[in-house]
Protein backbone atom coordinates (compact mmCIF):
# COMPACT_ATOMS: atom_id res chain seq x y z
CA UNK A 1 0.00 0.00 0.00
CA UNK A 2 1.62 3.14 -0.92
CA UNK A 3 1.40 5.89 1.58
CA UNK A 4 0.87 9.41 0.15
CA UNK A 5 1.47 12.71 2.88
CA UNK A 6 0.65 16.21 2.19
CA UNK A 7 0.62 19.64 4.01
CA UNK A 8 -1.36 22.83 4.04
CA UNK A 9 -3.82 25.25 5.98
CA UNK A 10 -6.67 24.25 3.82
CA UNK A 11 -8.61 27.37 5.05
CA UNK A 12 -11.63 28.74 2.46
CA UNK A 13 -11.90 24.87 1.10
CA UNK A 14 -12.22 25.65 -2.38
CA UNK A 15 -11.66 23.53 -5.89
CA UNK A 16 -8.04 24.34 -5.96
CA UNK A 17 -7.21 22.31 -2.58
CA UNK A 18 -9.90 19.39 -4.03
CA UNK A 19 -7.42 19.01 -7.27
CA UNK A 20 -4.58 18.95 -5.05
CA UNK A 21 -6.04 16.39 -3.24
CA UNK A 22 -7.40 14.04 -5.83
CA UNK A 23 -4.37 13.99 -7.81
CA UNK A 24 -2.57 13.52 -4.23
CA UNK A 25 -4.51 10.60 -3.57
CA UNK A 26 -4.02 9.00 -7.23
CA UNK A 27 -0.37 8.75 -7.07
CA UNK A 28 -0.80 5.98 -3.97
CA UNK A 29 -3.41 3.98 -1.75
CA UNK A 30 -3.32 6.04 1.19
CA UNK A 31 -3.63 10.06 1.69
CA UNK A 32 -2.61 12.23 5.28
CA UNK A 33 -3.16 15.38 5.26
CA UNK A 34 -1.21 17.15 7.85
CA UNK A 35 -3.16 20.26 8.90
CA UNK A 36 -1.61 23.31 9.82
CA UNK A 37 -2.75 24.16 13.00
CA UNK A 38 -4.12 27.80 14.02
CA UNK A 39 -1.19 28.33 16.13
CA UNK A 40 1.48 27.17 13.11
CA UNK A 41 -0.45 29.55 11.25
CA UNK A 42 -0.50 32.51 13.28
CA UNK A 43 3.14 32.58 14.64
CA UNK A 44 4.92 30.71 11.68
CA UNK A 45 2.92 31.15 8.79
CA UNK A 46 1.26 34.80 9.51
CA UNK A 47 -2.26 33.64 8.30
CA UNK A 48 -5.21 34.52 9.85
CA UNK A 49 -7.51 31.65 8.91
CA UNK A 50 -11.09 32.28 8.73
CA UNK A 51 -12.52 28.44 9.79
CA UNK A 52 -10.59 27.07 12.96
CA UNK A 53 -8.29 24.02 12.91
CA UNK A 54 -11.30 21.85 14.40
CA UNK A 55 -13.58 22.85 11.25
CA UNK A 56 -10.88 22.51 8.67
CA UNK A 57 -10.35 19.20 10.13
CA UNK A 58 -13.90 18.53 9.92
CA UNK A 59 -14.06 19.39 6.45
CA UNK A 60 -11.04 17.67 5.19
CA UNK A 61 -12.11 14.44 6.94
CA UNK A 62 -15.40 14.73 5.02
CA UNK A 63 -13.20 14.32 1.44
CA UNK A 64 -13.43 10.64 0.06
CA UNK A 65 -9.59 11.35 -1.04
CA UNK A 66 -8.56 11.83 2.54
CA UNK A 67 -7.74 8.92 4.59
CA UNK A 68 -6.36 10.84 7.88
CA UNK A 69 -5.90 14.38 9.05
CA UNK A 70 -3.49 14.94 11.59
CA UNK A 71 -1.74 18.02 13.04
CA UNK A 72 1.03 20.28 11.20
CA UNK A 73 2.74 22.19 14.27
CA UNK A 74 5.66 23.34 12.96
CA UNK A 75 8.17 23.44 9.55
CA UNK A 76 10.33 20.64 10.92
CA UNK A 77 8.01 17.32 11.55
CA UNK A 78 8.22 16.25 8.06
CA UNK A 79 11.29 14.25 8.40
CA UNK A 80 10.18 12.35 11.44
CA UNK A 81 6.12 12.05 10.15
CA UNK A 82 7.72 10.22 6.96
CA UNK A 83 9.40 7.93 9.52
CA UNK A 84 6.00 7.86 12.12
CA UNK A 85 3.84 6.98 8.92
CA UNK A 86 5.69 5.05 7.29
CA UNK A 87 5.59 7.82 4.03
CA UNK A 88 6.64 6.54 0.45
CA UNK A 89 5.37 9.92 -1.26
CA UNK A 90 5.40 13.86 -0.46
CA UNK A 91 3.11 15.49 -2.62
CA UNK A 92 2.32 19.59 -2.49
CA UNK A 93 1.36 21.89 -5.01
CA UNK A 94 4.26 23.62 -7.06
CA UNK A 95 4.30 26.80 -5.24
CA UNK A 96 6.58 25.02 -3.30
CA UNK A 97 8.46 23.46 -5.96
CA UNK A 98 12.30 22.49 -4.83
CA UNK A 99 11.78 23.31 -1.16
CA UNK A 100 11.32 19.78 -0.04
CA UNK A 101 13.66 17.79 -1.79
CA UNK A 102 15.49 16.93 1.05
CA UNK A 103 13.04 14.03 1.99
CA UNK A 104 14.33 12.66 -0.69
CA UNK A 105 17.44 11.55 1.55
CA UNK A 106 14.35 9.44 3.86
CA UNK A 107 13.49 7.30 1.38
CA UNK A 108 10.25 9.41 0.05
CA UNK A 109 9.68 10.30 -3.37
CA UNK A 110 8.91 14.15 -4.02
CA UNK A 111 5.48 15.19 -6.22
CA UNK A 112 5.35 19.02 -7.01
CA UNK A 113 1.98 18.94 -8.50
CA UNK A 114 0.12 21.39 -10.39
CA UNK A 115 -1.45 24.33 -8.51
CA UNK A 116 -5.06 25.53 -9.84
CA UNK A 117 -3.84 29.13 -11.06
CA UNK A 118 -6.58 31.24 -10.61
CA UNK A 119 -8.39 30.06 -7.06
CA UNK A 120 -6.98 31.01 -3.94
CA UNK A 121 -7.89 31.62 -0.18
CA UNK A 122 -6.94 35.08 0.35
CA UNK A 123 -8.54 36.03 -3.49
CA UNK A 124 -11.62 34.96 -1.81
CA UNK A 125 -11.74 36.93 0.95
CA UNK A 126 -10.35 40.52 -1.02
CA UNK A 127 -13.34 39.45 -4.14
CA UNK A 128 -15.63 39.12 -0.91
CA UNK A 129 -14.39 42.26 0.48
CA UNK A 130 -14.52 44.34 -2.76
CA UNK A 131 -18.19 43.15 -2.94
CA UNK A 132 -19.30 44.43 0.58
CA UNK A 133 -17.46 47.80 -0.40
CA UNK A 134 -19.10 48.05 -3.20
CA UNK A 135 -22.07 46.79 -1.90
CA UNK A 136 -22.97 44.99 -5.23
CA UNK A 137 -25.19 41.93 -5.68
CA UNK A 138 -23.26 39.26 -4.57
CA UNK A 139 -21.46 37.96 -8.14
CA UNK A 140 -20.20 33.96 -7.99
CA UNK A 141 -16.25 33.43 -8.98
CA UNK A 142 -16.94 32.85 -12.51
CA UNK A 143 -18.77 36.24 -12.63
CA UNK A 144 -15.47 37.78 -11.94
CA UNK A 145 -12.46 39.13 -13.94
CA UNK A 146 -9.85 36.84 -13.26
CA UNK A 147 -6.59 36.96 -15.37
CA UNK A 148 -5.40 32.92 -15.61
CA UNK A 149 -1.78 33.97 -15.75
CA UNK A 150 -2.19 35.85 -12.30
N1 LIG B 1 -3.26 24.66 -3.79
C1 LIG B 1 -3.46 24.40 -5.15
N2 LIG B 1 -4.15 25.29 -5.89
C2 LIG B 1 -4.64 26.43 -5.33
C3 LIG B 1 -4.45 26.69 -3.96
C4 LIG B 1 -3.74 25.77 -3.20
O1 LIG B 1 -3.02 23.36 -5.66
N3 LIG B 1 -5.33 27.31 -6.13
C5 LIG B 1 -2.50 23.67 -3.01
C6 LIG B 1 -1.22 24.24 -2.42
O2 LIG B 1 -0.15 24.19 -3.37
C7 LIG B 1 -0.98 23.26 -1.25
C8 LIG B 1 -2.41 22.91 -0.81
O3 LIG B 1 -3.28 23.25 -1.91
O4 LIG B 1 -0.35 22.09 -1.74
C9 LIG B 1 -2.83 23.70 0.42
O5 LIG B 1 -2.66 25.07 0.13
P1 LIG B 1 -2.58 26.09 1.38
O6 LIG B 1 -3.69 25.83 2.30
O7 LIG B 1 -2.36 27.47 0.83
O8 LIG B 1 -1.26 25.57 2.11
P2 LIG B 1 0.17 26.28 2.18
O9 LIG B 1 0.02 27.62 2.82
O10 LIG B 1 0.76 26.17 0.86
O11 LIG B 1 0.87 25.34 3.28
O12 LIG B 1 4.39 22.89 5.24
C10 LIG B 1 3.71 23.20 4.04
C11 LIG B 1 2.65 24.24 4.27
O13 LIG B 1 1.82 23.91 5.35
C12 LIG B 1 1.83 24.42 2.99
Amino acid sequence: MKRVITYGTFDLLHYGHINLLRNAKALGDYLIVALSTDEFNWNQKHKKTYFSYKQRKQLLEAIRYVDLVIPEENWEQKKTDAHKYQIDIFTIGDDWKGKFDFLKKEGVDVVYLPRTPEISSSQIKADLSKKSISGKTCLSHSDIDTNPTD
